[in-house]
């Protein structure tokens, strides 16, 4: 573990886990100014077993519903207090992100906070049992939408979450991959730049819901355009 790292080890996430790697990419992008709203999920419940946590920074466990609510207020107070340089960070998985919480962040982005959205998207809900989420891909197998003689898996396409960020008029939308890490770092940085809302959409396999072995994370990641 590097010294600054901002993700302290020991927290419960798969060995391979494609979310694990976008967090800890996001802090070292983000630093140490930051605070996160974090909706339910496999990072929210791995890194923050009562009475641990593994945040070195400022960071709130919110439902699904209400992830960029939160994130709003927060920011809302912190220029109240002349904060203004404090990135809030409004985090979730596909399903807490496309689906559930999508109302509030449509809200915020409408409201323009400074604020940036990110999801990292497995594409399923993965902490409940790898269900199929409105991001799982067309014909992918999920728990409930499994492949077999009576199913092709999922029936619908996945839902284009930065086509509806975009569609917000928001000042700047990216798509990311763990794949590609400096990528990714030069997205982060540069939305944290931009005052106002933004989304970053960052794509990472999951080991378990991807059905891969734990060593091959990064070339899964890869074969994904
Ligand atoms: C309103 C609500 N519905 C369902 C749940 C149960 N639940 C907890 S984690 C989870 C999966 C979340 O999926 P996603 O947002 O994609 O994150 P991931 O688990 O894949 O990291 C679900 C359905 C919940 N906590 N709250
Ligand atoms: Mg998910």
């Amino acid at each position: 573990m590097k010294k600054d790292e901002l993700l302290a080890p020991g927290h419960r996430t798969c060995a391979g886990c494609g979310p694990a790697i976008a967090i800890r990419l996001l802090l070292r992008a983000a630093g140490k100014n930051t605070v996160i709203c974090n909706a339910t999920g496999c990072i929210e419940v791995t890194t923050s077993q009562y009475p641990t946590t593994s945040w070195k920074i400022p960071w709130i466990h919110v439902l699904f519903e209400n992830a960029a609510s939160v994130a709003s207020g927060i920011r809302e107070a912190l220029d109240m207090q002349g904060k203004e340089d404090v990135n809030v960070i409004a985090l979730g998985g596909d399903g807490g992100m496309l689906d559930i919480g999508i109302r509030a962040i449509s809200g915020l982005w409408e409201r323009g906070h400074n604020v940036l959205v990110i999801t990292y998207d497995n594409e399923a809900y993965a902490n409940t049992g790898v269900q199929r989420s409105g991001s799982t891909p067309w014909h992918a197998s999920t728990t409930t939408t499994p492949s077999g003689p009576a199913s092709k898996g999922k029936g619908q396409w996945k839902k284009d979450m930065p086509s509806i960020a975009a569609a917000h008029h928001i000042p700047y939308v990216a798509t990311a991959s763990i794949a590609q890490p400096f990528d990714l770092d030069k997205k982060i940085k540069k939305a944290l730049s931009i005052k106002g809302p933004k989304y970053i959409h960052i794509h990472c396999p999951c080991t378990i819901g991807w059905r891969f072995d734990e060593s091959k994370t990064i070339e899964i990641a890869k074969q994904r355009p």
